[in-house]
């Protein structure tokens, strides 16, 4: 069955083998195999009854990046905001030749009370998640349905399953000016960038679409190729802060890195009846 849907999650699954499955709790990807291999990360105590962020996967950031404030909103959201914390619905999925696609949605009447004061704009998303047998496209849709204007940042803040973090590097974010927020200061990217420690880097206004997370001391990895996005959020907490997540195992980060495609520099306007989309295809090397 190309899209399967069980009481907490929907299970894509190509003709060609390669499989993908979305928890409704924050329209979260938990995996995607290729050739059955899986290639993306969810930590051993990731917590799935839908109490917290899931540790892993695919969550979605909106409509704020980390602890910001959105613009005209007075109080703090949670953080990096309420979608990947609240409970989406499956809104359609359809199969052809060539992907399995489905189709998830929040709008303001899905989110919790506290959060609709706390953001009180009437807003419909839709995440769409297109399954190939090599590729993964995940895409969301921004619209503004009320009447009054609203900015937003929103991130695909994903967890590639990787060999070794000391033995990956990213490539393609080369001579960028980037805010280190492990160092507290801002910095520039010559080369490649390669994990020896804690990282958590955003890289604005990258300039070209296609980052690369080569396995260096094996064949394969990943690559992002980014439409209508144009920051990318790096991140490996490393030991110690890996020590301190109770929902992450505290030697899982040799196992991951967050490489992360939005637009959470900016916040973006988006206007009464207004629509903006961003997406990510992800392929292998
Ligand atoms: O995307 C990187 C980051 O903002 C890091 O600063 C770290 O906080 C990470 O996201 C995970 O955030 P979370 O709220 O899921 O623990």
């Amino acid at each position: 069955m190309p899209v399967a849907h069980q009481s907490n999650k929907v299970i894509l699954t190509h003709p060609s083998g390669a499989s993908a499955e979305v928890y409704l709790y924050g329209a979260t990807l938990t995996s995607w195999k290729v050739a059955n291999k899986e290639r993306i990360f969810v930590s051993e105590k990731a917590i799935l009854d839908g109490s917290k962020a899931i540790r892993g996967g695919i969550p979605l950031v909106f409509p704020v990046f980390g602890k910001g404030k959105a613009p005209h909103v007075t109080a703090a959201l949670p953080q990096h905001g309420f979608a990947r914390i609240s409970l989406w619905k499956l809104l359609n999925s359809s199969d052809d030749a060539n992907a399995v696609t489905a189709e998830f949605g929040l709008d303001h009447t899905l989110i919790s009370e506290e959060n609709r004061k706390l953001w009180p704009f009437d807003f419909s998303l839709v995440y769409t998640v297109k399954l190939a047998a090599e590729t993964i496209e995940t895409k969301l849709r921004v619209h503004n349905i009320g009447e009054k204007s609203f900015d937003f940042n929103t991130l695909l803040h994903t967890y590639f399953l990787i060999p070794d973090a000391s033995k990956v590097k990213v490539i393609g974010l080369s001579g960028i000016d980037y805010v280190d927020k492990v160092l507290a200061t801002t910095a520039h990217q010559e080369g490649d960038i390669v994990i020896k420690g804690e990282v958590d880097s955003v890289y604005a206004n990258v300039k070209s679409p296609d980052v690369q997370i080569p396995y260096v001391a094996e064949q394969g990895g990943v690559q992002l190729h980014l439409k209508g996005l144009s920051d990318v959020v790096v991140w490996n907490p490393w030991a110690a802060k890996a020590a301190g997540m109770a929902d992450f195992g505290n030697e899982e980060y040799h196992k991951m890195i967050c490489v992360e495609a939005g637009q959470v520099a900016e916040f973006i306007a988006l206007a009464a009846g207004g629509s903006w989309e961003g997406s990510q295809i992800l392929s292998l090397l």
